[in-house]
């Protein structure tokens, strides 16, 4: 950190005064760095005059914010936006949409292209996420039936940011749906790099496993190490309260505590009820909600037990 962090706490006990509840806020603390960097080009529309969408480059970046610049224009028509803006859009967006974009000052809208404006001006065009998986690609995943176990794995389809994993000489019954930010998938050559076992396909000991001989057998390829874009741990800390739906009873919404954090599970227990009765979930599980959820969204809380 370049700066000094305003110290809150210290202020909210002086000033006698309450944070306003952090989920009344979209995107509260954003779970993606902003990946933007300064001299990026992409479309944008025009705040102070939404009908356009136009031709932009960053000029600053401020933590989760970045600020735009009109191409050609005068710098006073700056203004700033979040990465996760909806209304910033790749070069070619566009385009591609049908809808007519506003070029750079002293560009003909007939004529503009971008890839001939961004070489001419020696720029970059912000980079799209786009899903590099395809299926048929190889790559180590945790069977999450069987979680200790990382096994030799395909893409077996690609939805929108999602994979579906498939595992090698396996019964689809242990296929999942995984993010390409999800931190159960790996590159090929991971088990290697980081110690772990891989588990070969059914009828392969471990021990004659090859993955160049198993991929020019089967004329597959690995997934690109970039399509791997493992997201950030999420920050829960131990013994702080939430709401969560218990598994054992799935129209029930209990009281619980977060007992122990690991990278990207933790463990919480139901109150009033036996520790044992507690569970690992992923940090990211959507049965996890923040107390006063139940209230808002019209849904019981079971009290704890006595
Ligand atoms: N004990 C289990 C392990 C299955 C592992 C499958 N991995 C994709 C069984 O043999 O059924």
């Amino acid at each position: 950190k370049q700066f000094e962090e305003f110290p809150w706490n210290s202020y909210l006990l002086d000033t006698h005064a309450r944070p306003a509840w952090v989920k009344l806020f979209q995107n509260s603390y954003p779970l993606t760095n902003n990946t933007f960097k300064v001299g990026y080009k992409l479309e944008s529309i025009d705040p102070e005059h939404q009908a356009f969408i136009c031709a932009v480059t960053v000029v600053q970046i401020k933590g989760y914010r970045l600020k735009l610049h009109f191409d050609g224009y005068s710098k006073i028509y700056d203004f700033w936006v979040n990465a996760d803006s909806p209304n910033i859009f790749p070069c070619g967006f566009c385009s591609q949409h049908g809808i007519p974009l506003q070029p750079p000052c002293g560009y003909r809208a007939d004529t503009f292209s971008w890839p001939s404006y961004i070489s001419s001006w020696k720029a970059k065009a912000a980079p799209t996420s786009p899903n590099l998986f395809r299926v048929g690609m190889k790559l180590e995943a945790v069977d999450r039936k069987n979680s200790y176990l990382v096994c030799v794995a395909t893409v077996a389809a690609v939805l929108d940011n999602r994979i579906l994993v498939h595992f090698d000489s396996w019964g689809d019954v242990y296929d999942y749906w995984a993010d390409t930010s999800s931190p159960y998938i790996h590159y090929v050559g991971w088990c290697k790099q980081t110690k772990h076992i891989l588990t070969p396909p059914n009828g392969i000991k471990p021990s004659d496993f090859s993955w160049d001989r198993y991929l020019k057998e089967t004329n597959s390829v690995a997934a690109p190490y970039r399509a791997f874009r493992l997201r950030p741990q999420i920050d829960f800390k131990k013994g702080t309260k939430l709401e969560a739906v218990d598994k054992r009873a799935p129209h029930l919404l209990r009281v619980a505590t977060i007992r122990d954090v690991l990278p990207y599970q933790l463990r919480m227990t139901f109150d009033g009820f036996p520790d044992h009765f507690g569970y690992w979930v992923d940090d990211d599980c959507p049965d996890l909600h923040p107390v006063g959820w139940g209230a808002r969204t019209g849904h019981p809380v079971e009290p704890p037990p006595t």
